[in-house]
């Protein structure tokens, strides 16, 4: 830390460091909120980008996976690993090398851009300028992002076919078995398919994946031991409850089948003691006026969609209503919209708040096709928002290094600007290269304190990666998506219960830049 600074905020380290536990990431505390009465623990805020009056929202709407359910990345997300290395060694021919490969499920982060091309991971600000960038896992030198990144014009393309976005927490495991196949591939080039360039193996990871989500290789695992994978939530039926008493509808639209939902709900709302010859009693349907399973998002969201919806029948899992080939009427005349049962009539699609994981899937398609009003659930935020507040004076000082250099870089450039037209006498020439030389001293000096703390807080976050939400000193392309399509997000679907169900959510007051320099205190 460059002690001239210590002055300024004073030198709080000792206290930091007392406050962090051992991972870095300081003990929760509590978070007053702005209305006074209530206190919110740090990390378990919700957080709000759009102004939304739960009086006015008649229907709160959950995805299942990610949102209601939070899985156990060790176990859940290595399973899906172990499981994708098995199909790419015996159904597409990979070598049996694999077999011995292990997951860091730490290593990726949601918001990063796989250029599948390329086999390089990205990761981008909101302006899409690439910031990180890895082939496999080798850094890019600076010279190669900016030779393969830096043209502007090639910034709007980092999208399908040619790039992947990570922006869910199933795509942790890919995204982390494709570097390690791009790594293998250019040190063992003769061991990988023939036809299997980057784009190729990443096609292949895909498929496999979803291939172990589809064919029952995760799920027929999970069912027989939902504590092993997922974690329990005694808060979700409290937060259920609180909604429904309080006059909200409540409903569930998941892309999981029946018999797969039934399972981890009734893990999440039942009594807790599974075991394999418990069977489930179905319970937990009493906190849902709707429940649909096996929707299809994103396509469930569009208003062309107008797949049947047939019945389930819960104790046989088979669908009602199919025998004479009619299907149960549809909700509406289109598919999502949603009936309630209590007053059996469609709600106006603004009074709906659908709770998602994904931003692609739950929350960009409800709002942009629906407009529904939206909350995203980012587990990844508890810890960030705790790191942020025990690095709080590291990163005052920060911003206070990073103005200094630029005012004295300013000045620099004024002063040599000044010496060559001027008219100066011997002496003022000297003592204004004098002056030079002393800045240019003291710029470099706070210029490698300024990247050495950096990286140091750069890596608190993610010792690749950084902050989720930040790039550099610029939002990252992942915050810039939540603050365009979430109008609520928060780390965990049951902070909901923390706030009142008639919670008027409004965001701060926007500022530009140019009312920076003159807020009011
Ligand atoms: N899923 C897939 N393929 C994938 C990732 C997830 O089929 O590559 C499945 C999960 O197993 C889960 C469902 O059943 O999608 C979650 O979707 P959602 O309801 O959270 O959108």
């Amino acid at each position: 830390m460059d002690e001239s600074y210590k002055t300024i905020i004073g030198d709080k380290t000792s206290e930091f460091q007392h406050m962090a536990g051992s991972d870095g990431v300081q003990e929760p505390r509590i978070w007053s909120s702005p209305e006074g009465g209530r206190k919110i623990e740090i990390g378990k805020q919700i957080f709000c980008n759009r102004s939304l009056n739960m009086r006015n929202i008649l229907a709160v709407g959950f995805d299942m996976d990610y949102t209601l359910a939070q899985y156990i990345p060790e176990t859940f997300e290595s399973l899906a690993y172990e499981g994708t290395i098995k199909k790419l060694v015996y159904d597409l021919g990979y070598p049996q090398e694999l077999l011995g490969w292990s997951f860091d499920w730490k290593y990726m982060v949601r918001g990063l851009v796989l250029d599948k091309k390329r086999g390089n991971i990205l990761k981008m600000d909101r302006h899409k300028y690439v910031k990180v960038a890895y082939h496999g896992f080798q850094e890019m030198s600076k010279e190669e992002k900016v030779g393969t990144y830096g043209n502007t014009l090639i910034r709007d393309s980092f999208d399908e076919p040619d790039y992947a976005l990570i922006d869910t927490l199933f795509s942790l495991a890919e995204a982390y078995l494709f570097a390690q196949l791009v790594d293998f591939k250019d040190s063992n080039p003769g061991k990988i398919p023939e036809r299997a360039d980057y784009a190729r193996m990443y096609k292949d990871v895909r498929a496999a994946v979803d291939s172990c989500h589809r064919d029952g290789t995760l799920k027929q695992t999970v069912t027989k031991d939902p504590r092993r994978y997922i974690n329990e939530d005694t808060s979700i039926v409290p937060m259920l409850k609180m909604l429904r008493d309080s006059g909200h509808s409540t409903f569930l639209v998941t892309n999981s089948l029946w018999d797969y939902t039934n399972v981890v709900m009734d893990f999440l709302c039942g009594s807790h003691v599974l075991d394999s010859s418990r069977a489930c009693n179905f319970d937990w349907l009493m906190y849902f006026d709707i429940v649909i399973t096996g929707s299809a998002k994103p396509g469930f969201f569009h208003e062309d969609n107008r797949a049947n919806l047939f019945e389930v029948e819960p104790e046989s899992g088979m669908l009602r209503n199919t025998d004479n080939g009619t299907p149960m009427p549809q909700v509406g005349n289109s598919s999502p919209r949603i009936v309630l049962k209590k007053s059996n009539a469609p709600c106006q699609i603004f009074q709906v708040l659908y709770v998602g994981d994904h931003i692609y899937g739950d929350i960009l398609r409800s709002k942009k096709v629906l407009g529904w009003r939206t909350m995203l659930v980012v587990p990844e935020l508890e810890r960030e928002v705790k790191l942020l507040w025990s690095l709080r004076n590291s990163r005052k000082l920060l911003r206070l290094m990073r103005n200094e250099r630029d005012q004295i870089e300013d000045q620099i450039h004024h002063m040599k600007w000044f010496l060559k037209f001027e008219d100066l006498n011997v002496d003022q020439k000297q003592k204004t290269s004098d002056g030079i030389d002393e800045l240019e001293s003291r710029r470099d000096q706070v210029r490698t304190s300024h990247q050495q703390d950096q990286r140091e807080c750069h890596q608190k976050f993610h010792k690749i990666w950084g902050q989720l939400m930040k790039t550099g000193y610029q939002n990252s392309r992942f915050a810039h998506q939540v603050e365009r399509f979430a109008c609520l997000y928060t780390s965990q679907v049951s902070n909901l219960s923390l706030y009142s169900p008639y919670k008027y959510y409004r965001p701060c007051e926007d500022f530009m830049p140019h009312e920076f320099d003159i807020l009011p205190l």
